[in-house]
């Protein structure tokens, strides 16, 4: 499974595509989720951090994220992929998530690999680390920045052994996971998408579900527990 903030649109969290709401309008986030932007601005690309970790304290987990984790419980060889960087698979009980562009809940050192100690009251915006006296930054891959090495490797072993890959909820526009399709489909997996709208995956995945996830997802569920053993 590839899962993207389409999946966490009816917890309420808007997706990188809409557009943003109050102070963020004019801005977009391609535009603030970059080292450039934090290099350039740090204290306005950490309030719009803080401003999301705002929102993500009033979303919980949606029927499309708990489908998810049962899915996990009943299917052998599954591994949740997600480009989201919410943690609301984790608090909806999916175990094995792989993390694909960190999670925005932690915070990290920006002189990596520091590992970064911070006092809780440093009102500063950013706060700066204790250790080295670098800024701290969202731990997230930013654009132009690496993803991370074990989610990478993760990734990497689950496509080798996949035999049916579902993308769920993402625009397939961000690399290197939205090449993860063709990938699969190249070695004679299955690929299937589920989307209300149309992405540049859909005119090859083998199979399209047009709908929300949050729907579509406990009707496959559904499906699945209604089956003879
Ligand atoms: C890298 C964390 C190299 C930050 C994010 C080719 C190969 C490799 C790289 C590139 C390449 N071409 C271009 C690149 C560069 C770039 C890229 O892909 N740019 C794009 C814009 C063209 N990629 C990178 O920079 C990546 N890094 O490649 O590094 C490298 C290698 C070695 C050394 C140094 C460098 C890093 C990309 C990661 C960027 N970080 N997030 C943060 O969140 O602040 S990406 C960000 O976009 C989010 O993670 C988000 O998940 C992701 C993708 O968006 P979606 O999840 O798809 O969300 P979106 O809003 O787009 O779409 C929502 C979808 O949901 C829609 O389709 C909608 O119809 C649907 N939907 C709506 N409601 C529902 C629904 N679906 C179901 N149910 C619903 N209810």
């Amino acid at each position: 499974m590839l899962t993207g903030a389409g999946v966490s649109a009816e917890s309420g969290l808007a997706t990188f595509r809409d557009s943003q709401d109050g102070l963020w309008t004019d801005y977009r986030p391609e535009d603030l989720a970059t080292p450039e932007a934090f290099a350039r601005d740090p204290k306005m690309v950490w309030r719009w951090y803080e401003w999301r970790r705002r929102k993500l304290r009033g979303a919980t987990p949606n029927p499309g994220h708990i489908a998810l984790a049962e899915l996990e419980r009943l299917l052998p060889g599954y591994t949740l992929i997600t480009q989201n960087v919410d943690g609301l698979h984790q608090r909806a009980g999916s175990r094995n998530v792989i993390e694909f562009h960190g999670n925005i809940t932690r915070t990290v050192c920006s002189n990596k690999p520091c590992p970064g100690q911070w006092q809780a009251d440093d009102e500063r915006e950013p706060p700066v680390c204790r250790d080295c006296g670098h800024q701290l930054r969202p731990d997230v891959v930013w654009f132009g920045e690496a993803i991370p090495f074990q989610a990478m490797q993760g990734a990497l072993d689950a496509l080798r052994e996949c035999d049916l890959f579902i993308s769920i909820g993402t625009s397939s526009l961000v690399y290197p996971a939205a090449g993860m399709a063709a990938e699969v489909a190249a070695r004679g997996a299955t690929v299937a998408e589920i989307n209300p709208e149309a992405t540049p995956l859909s005119s090859s995945a083998d199979l399209l579900l047009a709908g929300r996830s949050g729907e579509v997802l406990p009707a496959v569920l559904a499906t699945l527990t209604a089956l003879p053993d």
